[in-house]
């Protein structure tokens, strides 16, 4: 089992509206101070998605260049740039999304209903993603929003290859309305399915809404790493808004301490990931 928690922060997401949910951070400058404070306080890779002036999710190319920069600079995280956007944006802008050149980049392994909407990852989108990232020395991190989407990466890897560095992770996103349910024996089934993944392969596990906590024990017990952040939870308890991004980490640094997995440090998390 690994000893060591990876613990990424997904701060903002494209679903929340600022004027809802005045606790997202929106602006760069709101990025930059949960991005530092979430580093101290155990987080070791940003999922980032950002939002125009008017806070509604954007895949400016112009943004996402001086985002990625300003992480840099401020921060060692990984930075990991979404490439799912929201259900709107065009595939097009989603592979654009690489040429912002992150450390990493979500790449997720299916369509799926996502509430209302529909999330749409075609298969040669996939496939798109994927080779890209490869010829950029980007590394992908496979969202699994259902257990068919473990099929379609291991269809992906056995027909154009490993990523850039030779290292597979997943990330586990449960709970999401149209997904797979955020239980323990969805993620004990999700982890068992990896066995036909490349042996070394990591994952994370977050679960949306009121599915956080099930799917956080879960994950520590089962030698999985964490994702937490108000992309995926803006209630911290029953009727208890979530007050910051710091508020969830923490609580995930927590929980990974009195389970014995304390946060990577970024150098370590780095080491793990091949970055
Ligand atoms: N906002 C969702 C439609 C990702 O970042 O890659 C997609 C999403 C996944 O959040
Ligand atoms: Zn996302």
């Amino acid at each position: 089992m690994t000893t060591g928690t990876l613990i990424t922060v997904a701060p903002t997401g494209a679903e929340s509206a600022k004027a809802e949910v005045p606790a997202l951070p929106v602006t760069l400058d709101e990025l930059l101070v949960t991005a530092k404070e979430c580093e101290a306080l155990g987080a070791s890779v940003i999922h980032v998605h950002i939002r125009d002036d008017q806070a509604r999710p954007t895949l400016d190319q112009g943004r996402l260049r001086e985002t990625v920069a300003a992480l840099r600079d401020a921060t060692d995280l990984i930075v990991q740039l979404s490439s799912g956007g929201a259900v709107t944006d065009p595939e097009a802008d989603r592979l654009a999304v690489l040429d912002a050149a992150p450390d990493m980049a979500s790449c997720t392994m299916g369509t799926v209903n996502f509430g209302d909407d529909v999330f749409l990852n075609r298969w040669e989108f996939i496939v798109d993603l994927h080779t890209r990232m490869q010829e950029r020395g980007i590394l992908p991190e496979y969202e699994i929003f259902d257990l068919g989407h473990l099929s379609a990466l291991y269809r992906l890897l056995d027909r154009y290859g490993l990523p850039h560095g030779g290292h597979v992770h997943v990330d586990f996103v449960m709970g999401v309305p149209g997904g797979m349910p955020g239980t323990t024996a969805t993620l004990v089934a999700a982890q068992q399915m990896l066995r036909d993944l490349p042996a070394g392969t990591t994952f994370s596990a977050t679960g949306v809404g009121r599915s956080t906590i099930p799917v956080m024990l879960a994950a520590l017990s089962t030698g999985g790493h964490l994702r937490v952040g108000m992309e995926d939870t803006v209630t911290y308890a029953k009727g208890r808004p979530v007050e910051s991004n710091m508020q969830l980490v923490a609580r995930a640094t927590g929980f990974a301490q009195l389970a014995q997995r304390p946060p990577l440090t970024t150098t370590e998390a780095r080491r793990l990931l091949g970055r």
